[in-house]
């Protein structure tokens, strides 16, 4: 099923130029950017984001974080987009995330974690709705599809 998914490369990400690096990983496995923006996340839109994690221990660290520089914020389109991108994470404790995955190259600590993606078709659009404008989001078609699916 073609689905959407929202990504974000988190602060640190930015700040340790990881931007290319992820873009192009995502790229590569043969999703479709169909919307980029840079964003400084303000508080209150944060704690929407993250409104599960509320009264967890270390909630008021991850909305710090979160808030704390540019973010890289979009949404990626694609056969199992949500899945296909939960993969090249690798797991929330960048610890026990696999080599090869973006966390498990690039990552230490749950709480610099580098990067963001949806786990869900519904937690997806609730981000998406959340991060972007209608109009932000582009629908274009684009060569080589006939090769990326049967
Ligand atoms: P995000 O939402 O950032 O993609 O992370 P995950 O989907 O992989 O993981 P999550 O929702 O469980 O956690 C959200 C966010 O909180 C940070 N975190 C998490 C943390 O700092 N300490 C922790 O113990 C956990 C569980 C990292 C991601």
């Amino acid at each position: 099923m073609i689905e959407k998914t929202f990504v974000m490369v988190k602060p640190d990400g930015v700040q340790r130029s990881l931007i290319g690096e992820i873009i192009g990983r995502i790229e590569r496995r043969g999703l479709k950017a169909i919307a980029v923006k840079m964003y400084h996340i303000p508080k209150d839109i944060a704690e929407r984001f993250y409104a599960e994690h509320k009264g967890k221990q270390f909630y008021d660290g991850l909305i710090k974080y979160i808030t704390s520089g540019p973010v890289v914020c979009m949404v990626w389109e694609g056969e199992g987009a949500v899945g296909a991108v939960r993969s090249l994470m690798g797991k929330t404790n960048p610890a026990e995330a696999l080599p090869g995955t973006v966390r498990g190259d690039f990552a230490l600590h749950p709480g610099k974690n580098v990067i963001h993606g949806s786990d869900s078709i519904s937690s997806a659009q609730r981000e998406i709705n959340l991060i972007f404008n209608d109009y932000e989001i582009l629908e274009y078609s684009k060569i080589g599809s006939e090769w990326l699916i049967e």
